[in-house]
């Protein structure tokens, strides 16, 4: 393109679209925190509800799964963290006078934004046909009507109950002693849309599905990789740790499809002379713009450099790259994954990763040279038709040079909401273990059913074909949350019952099939007051710290109650004559904890640990090289072909889905992403400035986003760094574009992030 024109399309105005210049965090983060403040709080004394996040007595962000440094007395702030406890902790109320004055089809045509910021939840409610609205209903008879209905099914596998990774420890393992009690495994989880191709990866390369660092580790890597992720935005506790790995000078490998400015430098908001000096430190020291769905080639070809280099050290006498060692010692399965990468082309390994075979080379020399490396990664590679293969290939390259189960060295998947590795931890599973069952039978003198459960893919197509009559959640949003919102909103028309458990309204609330009860819980910032006194709940962060969170705040009315007290409740309408005292549980949740530390020998001693400052680390074999694996070894596992992932044709290209700054998954805070330049909407699509050359097409245009017969109407182009062949678009609004039948074969997955899709001029309304 000429200059004069790559100017002028740089600087022609789009509304609400300029350039963001500053770095990640710093003084923008620290405005964007007192305006949160301001519009949630006012001046209410909530205000001191920040002073208690993440202290040693107060409660764990419901931000993300980052650890904090030895949850000590370090004062851990960051600018989401603040968003999401101000948005929990917000003056404004949905009571019963907001819903005599809202219809169900009105509230449906409000935006996801809207729906939430209305404010809190203050009383359960039911929906009345009749009026089209909801109206204020007692607990027991909200528990009786939804009791009745579940009693009355034809069986228990009728009815499908999802967790979103906001439930506690306590909470999520009452709920699965109900729903097992009750007789089904039926769990979708928001794992199933997150993480589950690590969950389902990782324990085949390395026998446990949980990563294997810790905070410390990252004080002795030589190199850390950040592989489809967003720090700045979805982990921003993070940004201290990668910048102590930057001050130290240990290199940082950045490989994410847009350029994201929180991966490339940070304003420390707690550092003095970085604020007033407006300094800032620069965090990835190489930025590799991989192509969306690219990252297996991408892997490939930078194990293939690595082994290169080391067969040619080798013939000139010298030792070699890979850890002969540890190979022999721990692994199988390196003569298959040889094999394989000698098959492979370099002219093919380019065109699926969108990077020279310089850049490839480049990467794998870095890694070869630093003794200890570790691999973070998140969404960009786990949502992927072959996320759980994508997974194990990483698990593969490091496995190759011993980086795992040493100081300083290991796999460090990004875990979304703070709790979702502990809810799995603690039973929240579709596929439940023989071994698990036993334990839970033998504790409650209950028997489990054995039929393996529906996933969330699965769940939604149930209701779908009707054979799920009955939607329980615990928390989230899932019919926002998932594919193929057309077959998902449908599905939940089909049902004899919804019930939502949860602190705000959303689109979910609003799927009123048959009996729709909305049943409004406390948060986490919110006092758990029970028989016994003022409770404590606990977490599983990120590096399988288990630690206590206590909320201090009022709640948000006399109405709401708390999550296991909801469960409880559930639970002696609908299973009567289950052998456990729900009342004593709920009473003092040291019981319930009494009752995981029964079921799973891991949490020995778990009510004395958990009352220690800081928590207790669950065991992660793989972090003593103990491989929980059928034959006791670690596996490099090859995913023999670079299938067509996604498939590759002329004209179409790879939309991903991501983030905005200022959202919470399907929470809308606002409609600003700061960092990527983009204020007050989110109907824009992001796109390499070549590939519109190619469409005839222009920064700033207004486009459909074309996916089969599925449709993104009005959509403002814009040019921006990212891969060439890949687009981007904020999740939720692009769900729309995902068939349900799309997701990873091997976790169910939906492939959130490889999108194949065609551009078109949009047409003129
Ligand atoms: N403030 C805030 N915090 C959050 C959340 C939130 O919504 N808001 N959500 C929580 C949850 S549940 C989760 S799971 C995490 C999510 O945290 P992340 O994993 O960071 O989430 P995403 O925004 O989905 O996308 C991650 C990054 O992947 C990149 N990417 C997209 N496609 C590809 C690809 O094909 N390859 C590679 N290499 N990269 C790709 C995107 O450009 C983006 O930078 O954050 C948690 N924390
Ligand atoms: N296209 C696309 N789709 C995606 C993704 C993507 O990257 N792209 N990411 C996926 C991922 S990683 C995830 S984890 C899912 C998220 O799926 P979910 O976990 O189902 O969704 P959230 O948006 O986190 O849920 C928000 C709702 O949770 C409720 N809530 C908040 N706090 C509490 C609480 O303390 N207790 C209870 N009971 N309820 C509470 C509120 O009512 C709020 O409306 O979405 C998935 N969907
Ligand atoms: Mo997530």
């Amino acid at each position: 393109m000429p200059k004069e024109r790559l100017m002028a399309e740089k600087t022609k105005h789009v509304d609400g679209v300029a350039p963001y210049a500053g770095p990640a965090g710093g003084w923008g983060a620290l405005r964007a925190v007192a305006v949160a403040v301001k519009a949630e709080m006012g001046a209410s004394s909530n205000t001191l509800a920040l002073m208690h996040l993440n202290q040693p007595d107060g409660f764990d962000c419901p931000g993300c799964a980052w650890p904090d440094p030895k949850h000590s007395s370090s004062f851990e702030f960051c600018e989401n963290g603040a968003k999401a406890v101000t948005w929990e902790a917000t003056a404004k109320r949905v009571d019963p006078e907001f819903f005599a004055s809202h219809t169900v089809s009105e509230l449906w045509n409000w935006s996801d934004h809207a729906l939430e910021e209305a404010g809190r939840l203050t009383h359960p409610l039911r929906y009345d046909v009749d009026s089209d609205r909801f109206v204020p209903t007692g607990w027991d008879e909200a528990f009786a009507r939804a009791g009745t209905i579940l009693q009355n099914l034809e069986t228990p596998d009728q009815a499908e109950f999802y967790t979103s990774g906001r439930a506690s420890n306590e909470a999520a393992f009452l709920y699965q002693l109900f729903v097992r009690s009750y007789g089904t495994n039926n769990f979708p989880d928001c794992s199933n849309m997150c993480h589950e191709a690590t969950s389902v990866g990782l324990p085949q390369s390395i026998g446990v599905g949980k990563g294997t660092v810790t905070l410390d580790d990252f004080d002795h890597a030589d190199a850390v990789f950040c592989i489809g992720h967003n720090p700045g935005t979805n982990h921003p506790r993070m940004l201290s740790t990668l910048r102590e790995v930057s001050r130290r000078g240990a290199p940082i490998v950045a490989i994410n499809p847009l350029r994201e400015r929180g991966l490339e430098r940070f304003q420390n908001p707690q550092s003095p002379v970085e604020m007033l000096t407006n300094g800032a430190t620069p965090l990835a020291s190489a930025y590799h713009l991989v192509k969306v769905g690219g990252d297996v080639a991408l892997l490939k070809g930078v194990m293939k450099a690595l082994v290169a280099a080391d067969r040619r050290l080798r013939a000139e006498g010298g030792p070699g790259l890979l850890d002969d060692a540890f190979i022999e010692q721990h692994t199988v399965g390196l003569e298959t994954l040889l094999a394989d990468l000698d098959s492979l082309t370099w002219p093919e390994l380019e065109r699926r990763s969108g990077l020279t075979r310089d850049a490839m080379e480049s990467i794998a020399d870095l890694y070869g040279r630093s003794q200890r490396v570790i691999i973070c990664y998140g969404m960009g590679i786990t949502q992927h038709r072959h996320g759980t293969e994508t997974v194990q290939q990483m698990a593969n390259l490091l496995l190759l040079r011993g980086n795992i189960g040493r100081e300083g060295a290991g796999i460090c998947p990004l875990r979304g909401h703070s709790n979702v590795q502990g809810d799995r931890t603690v039973g929240i599973t579709e596929i439940p273990t023989e071994d698990f069952l036993e334990r839970l039978d033998t504790t409650f003198g209950i028997t489990s059913p054995r039929t393996h459960g529906h996933n969330a893919v699965e769940a939604v197509a149930a209701m779908r074909d009707g054979r799920a009559k009955a939607f329980i959640a615990l928390g989230g949003n899932f019919a926002a949350a998932m594919s193929d919102p057309q077959t998902t909103f449908a599905g939940f028309k089909n049902l004899d019952l919804n019930v939502q458990i949860c602190t705000k309204l959303n689109r979910t609330c609003l799927l009123t099939g048959g009996e729709t009860l909305i049943l409004p819980c406390i948060g986490r910032t919110e006092q758990d007051i029970q028989a016994g006194g003022l409770q404590a709940v606990s977490v599983e962060d990120s590096m399988s710290m288990v630690h206590a969170s206590r909320g201090f705040l009022k709640p948000v009315s006399e109405d709401v109650r708390s999550e296991p007290s909801i469960i409880a409740g559930l639970a002696k309408v609908t299973v009567p004559g289950a052998p456990i005292d729900w009342d004593l549980l709920i009473g003092d949740y040291d019981r319930i904890r009494d009752g995981i530390e029964a079921v799973f020998p891991d949490f020995a001693d778990f009510n004395r640990r958990v009352r220690v400052k800081g928590g207790f680390r669950l065991r992660v074999g793989a972090s003593d090289r103990e491989w929980d694996t059928p034959d006791g070894k670690a596996h490099f596992l090859v995913y023999s072909s670079l299938q067509e992932d996604p498939p590759v044709s002329e004209d179409l290209l790879t939309l991903t889905t991501i983030r905005s700054h200022d959202q919470y998954n399907t929470t809308i805070y606002g409609l600003n992403d700061r960092y990527r330049g983009v204020h007050g909407r989110r109907d824009v699509v992001f796109a390499n400035q070549e590939d519109l050359d190619q469409l005839g097409l222009a920064h700033g245009d207004l486009i459909d986003v074309v996916s089969g017969d599925r449709v993104l109407a009005r959509q403002t182009i814009l040019a921006h760094t990212i891969a060439r062949g890949s687009l981007a678009a904020y999740y939720p609004e692009a769900n729309c574009l995902l068939s349900l039948a799309d997701y990873d074969s091997r976790s169910g997955t939906p492939s959130y992030k490889s999108i194949p899709v065609r551009l078109r001029r949009a047409s003129e309304v």
